[in-house]
């Protein structure tokens, strides 16, 4: 061989390595994991108050070693008189007491360390709290604390009577505007009363919440998921005369109602993404001391092309995880397999292509999987949830296949739930049933805890529906989902491209490969029986193995079925590789 020959030959070996390590580049920690959300007040409680803490949670982080899960996001733990159960904080800087002290949670932090498990917060940055030192200060007309809210004069009517400044409503039903005799003005609040917004047009307010996020990143915490951070930012007032003007009328006739009006003020205002930017370099700049990336994942109900542009624009970078919420918003059980594969293709569709998707199905503000969709579907969304391309995030209980609690009149807490003042319909409003305790074992609340009285009731079927139940029975949701999260350490799960077909009206499947490695993900999404032909997906052909079935199906792992013909039963949902 010339040495002009050996050196081509030098170079094609060097390029194939390069574009296979580009192909299977590293992946950062938030890349392959599972993200865990914790309802703290619900989870665990160690003390016998009925109501969930710190400690209850240390005390459980062995069981999501055992789930394979490496991050949990919890819900809000900071000071708060619990108008809207934690997301309404009056000190951003300290526990609230009924979840612990400082010290449970830099203690739930090293058990957390030593167990490899990332802890992530959550961030609340579009309200404090009625209740809190800026808000009392600001009412005592301390200046600096007073120009941390939004506040506005009211108008007075044909009557002469003071009515609000304009016609904004409140996520929780009614005015978004309160009035405070101490000031003689109305404050903002999009969420309830006890929520006053903070005024991001103060660069004061801006630097506080950094310093925010700073104290906790701190202590150690991997990141942040954002609360309705589409609310963050209104309109500027002097670009209407010092005013906040009227938003348009929607057509809706409930004049209580959220959707009363067009929200083309009060959300998705540009500021808002350059804000979250602005966080983002704060998160970068702990990266660039010790390599940790700290992720953030923000919560923003918004169409596609509105939620993409948290992950950044230009040269400047945003959010990890903008949540991709089409699994709650807009499909349920009653979605034809066309409509599900439209649905989860919209975010794909949308996204950056240097950019991960995400997948989420569950979470403390909508009802649950088995209620939403079905019993039965269980383990199919969690299939989609756990081997779509991109990071999965679990919202606890989902894993156990956990239904919604009838929680009654009495017993409802949820302000979205009592607002409605409607004893029949604040069913459809509240969150309590997604929220009732964690079901543990057949003990008593679930063993979640040794009260007398939970904060909530426990739901029903609780004694045969819990994790010690499933954890010794093999077809049980919690161990397909520990299987499938295995699985997702898979090259093609890990690397792979994705392909999908609605098969039928009721059959949706999903193909994951990467290099000879094929894998098949199929869920019917009804009880009718299918034998369905995965020879449309290209390289399918042959015997296909089982690797993991629903509770319902059959078809044991190992099983051997032919691509051209797959008898799929109801609700049946398989994930199957081609041999
Ligand atoms: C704070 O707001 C809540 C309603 O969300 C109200 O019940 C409470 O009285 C308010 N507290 C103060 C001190 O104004
Ligand atoms: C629960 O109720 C029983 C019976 O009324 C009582 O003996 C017990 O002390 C109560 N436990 C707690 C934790 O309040
Ligand atoms: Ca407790
Ligand atoms: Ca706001």
């Amino acid at each position: 061989m010339g040495s002009n020959m050996r050196t081509y030959w030098i170079l094609v070996c060097i390029v194939g390595l390069l574009a296979q390590g580009i192909a299977q580049e590293e992946l950062d920690w938030w890349e392959t994991t599972v993200f865990y959300q914790i309802y703290p007040r619900s989870f665990k409680d160690s003390d016998g108050d009925g109501i969930g803490d710190l400690n209850g949670i240390t005390s459980q982080l062995k069981y999501l070693k055992e789930l394979g899960v490496g991050a949990t996001w919890l819900s809000p733990i900071f000071k708060s008189p619990m108008y809207d159960f934690g997301y309404d904080i009056s000190d951003f800087y300290d526990i609230q007491d009924e979840y612990g002290t400082m010290e449970d949670f830099e203690n739930l932090l090293s058990e957390a360390k030593e167990l490899d498990i990332k802890i992530i917060l959550d961030f609340v940055p579009n309200h404090g709290s009625n209740e809190s030192v800026w808000f009392e200060e600001a009412l005592r007309g301390h200046e600096k604390y007073y120009d941390y809210f939004v506040w506005e004069d009211g108008v007075e009517d044909e009557n002469g009577n003071l009515q609000p400044p304009n016609n904004w409503r409140s996520v929780f039903r009614k005015s978004a505007w309160e009035y405070r005799e101490e000031v003689g003005k109305y404050y903002l609040h999009q969420f309830v009363i006890g929520q006053p917004d903070l005024n991001y047009r103060n660069p004061d307010v801006v630097e506080e919440m950094k310093n925010v996020i700073r104290f906790w990143l701190d202590k150690g915490v991997a990141g942040f998921r954002v609360d309705a951070i589409a609310h963050l930012f209104e309109v500027d007032k002097e670009l209407f005369d010092g005013k906040y003007p009227d938003e348009p009328l929607t057509g809706n006739d409930d004049p209580d109602s959220y959707d009363y009006v067009d929200h083309i003020y009060t959300k998705d205002q540009d500021e808002t993404f350059d804000m979250v930017y602005q966080w983002r370099e704060v998160f970068d700049e702990y990266k660039a001391k010790d390599g940790l990336t700290r992720v953030m994942m923000t919560e923003a109900y918004s169409s596609p092309q509105l939620t993409m542009r948290y992950f950044g624009e230009g040269d400047r970078e945003g959010a990890q995880m903008p949540f991709n919420f089409v699994l709650i918003s807009d499909v349920n059980g009653k979605s034809s397999a066309h409509e599900i594969k439209y649905a989860l293709d919209k975010f794909m569709t949308f996204k950056p292509v240097d950019k991960l998707a995400n997948w989420v199905a569950g979470n403390h503000d909508n009802n649950r999987v088995a209620s939403r969709f079905s019993p039965e579907l269980v383990d199919g969304i969690n299939m989609i949830v756990l081997l779509l391309p991109g990071v999965a995030v679990t919202y606890m209980g989902e894993e156990i296949g956990m239904v919604d609690g009838f929680i009654s009149w009495e017993d409802t807490v949820d302000p979205s739930g009592c607002n409605t003042d409607d004893p029949i319909n604040y069913v459809y409003s509240s969150r309590d049933p997604e929220r009732t305790p964690f079901q543990w074992n057949a003990d008593k609340n679930a063993g979640f805890s040794d009260a007398n009285k939970t904060w909530l009731p426990v739901a029903d079927g609780y004694e045969t529906l819990n994790v010690e139940v499933q954890r010794n029975t093999d077809q049980s949701h919690l161990n397909v989902y520990k299987a499938l999260v295995q699985l997702r350490g898979q090259q093609a799960f890990r690397h792979g491209r994705y392909e999908s077909l609605a098969l039928n009206s009721d059959v949706f499947a999903f193909k994951r490969w990467y290099n000879s490695e094929n894998y098949v993900v199929v869920v019917n999404f009804r009880s009718q029986e299918y034998t369905v032909d995965l020879t449309y997906f290209d390289n399918v052909i042959g015997d296909l193995e089982v690797v993991i079935s629903s509770i319902q199906s059959p078809k044991t792992e190992g099983t051997i079925v032919q691509a051209d013909r797959v008898e799929v039963l109801g609700s049946e949902s398989l994930v199957l590789k081609v041999k």
